[in-house]
């Protein structure tokens, strides 16, 4: 019997600041998860996050270091390619092209861009504007399926199938219309002391966000500070309960419990149990990946390895949906 061909999946994370659980419960567990039922290409998103100004030794270290953290959370190199955007000119060239797909006032509606735009209001830099096009460029040069990323991006993978569709209707099929794929639970971590807001790397206070990189104490003391409500109930109902909702939904990602499940445990407990509960579950599951990830980031010649073959087998991909999109528009080929 023919094997049918697999799926592919694409998704990136920005090695910008330190990730949080919530990039790790809304995306990186989730790519552990799918790449045995799926081609799988995962990316350093650098070209996406000098959108934002970056200290450039520091973009080099997260760089590297976020890699080490997908390899110790559990992402086979063997079984996906992992590789670092910019190595890959193509996305650069496809983002280019897909501009003139694009319209101005689309990108103005975006979210993220109205939400960065306020908190950069010093640098509203073009590629800031941008960000959604070279997000589309990443997805369509795979020829993906889906796209597992955090609810906050549902907006992103929208305008990748509308300028993927747009671009087939003026030429013929030339990319495939990708799907977002959200996972039940934690697609959207809250911010701990703000749970109407998403907990984010780059968050103003620390405090709102636990760091994978974060050690035990740090962890439970965050926890502790977490803010819930005076009804001393642990029910979920993410309207009227956001505090501890998040914190339920935390503690469900991180023990593989269903909301049910915690609830029921939790029942007639009072909310410092909870709190330290859902803190230790954390602290456990960050300890190995932490040890995984230093041990991984002092071997650099491994580390670059991964990168080398990679890039090449991105390129290869890449490479032949761009000479596609050249071809269609016209553009002369010697
Ligand atoms: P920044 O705060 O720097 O804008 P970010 O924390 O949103 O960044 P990204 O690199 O933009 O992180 O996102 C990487 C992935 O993590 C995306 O799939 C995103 O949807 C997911 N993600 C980020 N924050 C959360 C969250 N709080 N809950 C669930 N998923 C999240
Ligand atoms: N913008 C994404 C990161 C990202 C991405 C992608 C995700 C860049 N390119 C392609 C999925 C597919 C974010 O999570 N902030």
């Amino acid at each position: 019997m023919v094997e049918e061909a697999k799926k592919i999946l694409y998704s990136a994370v920005q090695p910008t600041n330190n990730l949080t659980i919530g990039n790790y419960v809304g995306a990186i567990r989730n790519f552990v998860a799918l790449q045995n039922d799926y081609d799988c290409f995962f990316a350093i998103a650098n070209m996406h996050a000098i959108t934002v100004r970056q200290n450039p030794a520091e973009l080099r270290q997260r760089t590297l270091s976020l890699l080490a953290l997908y390899l110790a959370c559990g992402i086979n190199p063997e079984k996906c390619v992992i590789y670092v955007q910019s190595h890959v000119p193509a996305h650069a060239e496809l983002c280019w092209t897909l501009n003139t797909f694009t319209y101005v006032g689309e990108m103005e509606r975006m979210t993220q861009f109205k939400d960065k735009s306020a908190r950069h209001a010093d640098n509203i830099n073009m590629g800031l504007m941008d960000y959604p096009v070279l997000m589309a460029a990443d997805i369509l040069l795979y020829q993906t399926d889906y796209v597992p990323v955090g609810l906050d991006q549902r907006q992103h993978v929208e305008i990748a199938r509308d300028i993927a569709q747009r671009f087939n209707n003026v030429y013929s099929p030339t990319f495939k219309v990708p799907e977002a794929m959200f996972m039940k639970v934690g697609a959207k971590i809250n911010d701990l002391l703000d749970p109407s807001k998403k907990m984010s790397k780059s968050s103003e206070n620390v405090n709102g966000s636990v760091f994978l990189s974060d050690d035990k104490d740090t962890v439970i003391r965050k926890f502790k500070r977490a803010v819930t409500d005076s009804e001393a109930c642990i029910r979920y109902d993410s309207e009227n309960k956001r505090g501890v909702s998040n914190l339920l939904s935390v503690y469900s990602a991180f023990t593989g419990k269903s909301l049910e499940e915690a609830e029921r445990e939790f029942a007639g407990k009072g909310y410092g149990d909870f709190k330290l509960a859902v803190g230790e579950a954390v602290a456990e599951k960050l300890a190995p990946i932490q040890k995984k990830q230093a041990e991984l980031f002092a071997d650099k010649e491994y580390l670059n390895a991964v990168l080398r073959s990679g890039a090449e087998r991105a390129a290869k991909a890449a490479n032949r949906t761009l000479a596609k999109v050249y071809k269609k528009i016209g553009f002369y080929q010697i």
